[in-house]
């Protein structure tokens, strides 16, 4: 009786449309001085207010990759060239961070990126890289354990290159110890953090990042050809990668709901609040101030889809996965648009939304809505590497 009526206080999640609040986006092209963008040369400007502004509100800021303070290395640790019956080359790359302060005692930091690489390729590869965050065995170098969360062998047989990362190995997704891995090899142990302080979202695409400078490396992958996806938590970790790092020419949500591809401001399903109550490691401080005030947001999920323009982006959503909200993150794709139209791409309207199963294809952007629930299937990964293949084939 007690648990019934401290539900009833607390109103439940939003999951009719008729119950989301009305609301007004704020505009991508109009800068914080009144300008209108209208070129892609504008934008560059607005683009990086837009950046700075989901930094400090919302992410968090992060280090850049190429501290003078930091060494770093990519080690290979094994390579098996005939992996997968003679199909692929496998290669466990250990990237190492080295640190050394003035004063303070060197601190070290590694991690680590599986690549498997088909063999029948003659020229440099495209990658699909995972950021993985269930367990290491979805992603086994060995196989003897496969997944459908990364589907190696068909990635290989269709002639990309796969890799993962697990993005514990950057920040353990833990409120008390996400601190224990990247953040205190750059921090060293800060007591007090500011409210704008990168978190483990942030920690994750930052690992991403330093898998595509080891990709640069690599002969054999062609780094202007690099996909970055992540299920749930992990696609929102994938979308700020792709935000932050231009370099990826490819980013893919695949069900990544609130702080991912879904509208804060619509309210459904899972809310800025209810994530920063169960996840208070996953964004910066500063983002709790829009708890139950998503309408003071100076921005909206939208404008991060924007940031990744005029690259590839996919969204994909399932129809049972309510709490992400799959039409807050179908709009946040068409309400992108306008960016996008600044390279002479056509409009997504929010009236555009596919049926069940039917992926939608506007130059280089992907929706689609997958019958079933909150997972990374094989479905998903067919429709993503056959945008890979209208992309770049
Ligand atoms: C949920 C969380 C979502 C999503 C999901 C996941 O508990 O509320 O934001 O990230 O976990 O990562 O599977």
């Amino acid at each position: 009786a007690v648990v019934e009526r401290c539900k009833r206080r607390r109103p439940g999640p939003v999951y009719e449309e008729d119950q989301v609040p009305s609301y007004e986006l704020p505009d991508p092209l109009r800068g914080s001085d009144g300008s209108v963008v209208d070129s892609p040369q504008a934008w560059r400007r607005r683009r990086q207010e837009i950046l700075d502004l989901f930094r400090t509100h919302v992410y968090g800021h992060r280090p850049p990759g190429d501290d003078p303070r930091t060494r770093r290395r990519f080690d290979v640790v094994e390579e098996d060239p005939s992996a997968m019956d003679g199909a692929a080359t496998l290669r466990r790359v250990v990237v190492r961070s080295e640190r050394a302060d003035n004063e303070r005692p060197t601190r070290t930091h590694q991690f680590e990126v599986t690549v498997f690489l088909p063999n029948a390729a003659a020229d440099p590869v495209p990658v699909f890289l995972l950021l993985n965050i269930a367990g290491p065995e979805n992603t086994d170098p060995t196989r003897e354990r496969t997944s459908s969360i990364w589907p190696a062998e068909e990635a290989v047989a269709r002639g990309y290159g796969i890799a993962a990362l697990q993005v514990r190995d950057l920040a353990p997704d833990d409120p008390a110890r996400f601190r224990e891995g990247i953040i205190q090899l750059v921090e060293g142990d800060l007591d007090e953090r500011p409210p704008d302080a990168w978190k483990a979202l942030a920690a994750w695409g930052w690992g991403a990042s330093r898998a595509m400078d080891y990709f640069e490396t690599d002969p054999r992958v062609d780094h202007t050809k690099v996909a970055v996806l992540g299920h749930s938590r992990g696609g929102k970790a994938a979308l700020w990668a792709g935000a932050e790092d231009e370099r990826f020419a490819l980013v893919i949500s695949n069900e990544s709901g609130c702080g991912g591809a879904a509208l804060s401001r619509r309210r459904f399903g899972e809310t800025v609040a209810a994530i920063n109550r169960r996840f208070p490691h996953w964004f910066c401080d500063n983002f709790r101030r829009y708890d139950d005030a998503e309408h003071a947001l100076p921005v909206d999920q939208h404008m991060l889809i924007a940031l990744i323009a005029p690259r590839a982006v996919y969204v994909a959503s399932a129809d049972e996965d309510l709490w992400a909200d799959p039409r807050g993150e179908f709009l946040s794709l068409a309400h992108a648009s306008s960016v996008y139209g600044l390279w002479g791409h056509s409009t997504i309207g929010p009236d555009d939304m596919p049926p069940l199963d039917t992926p939608l294809r506007v130059g280089p952007r992907g929706y689609h809505i997958r019958s079933g629930d909150h997972s990374l299937t094989e479905v998903d990964w067919n429709h993503y590497m056959d945008f890979a293949d209208t992309l770049w084939r």
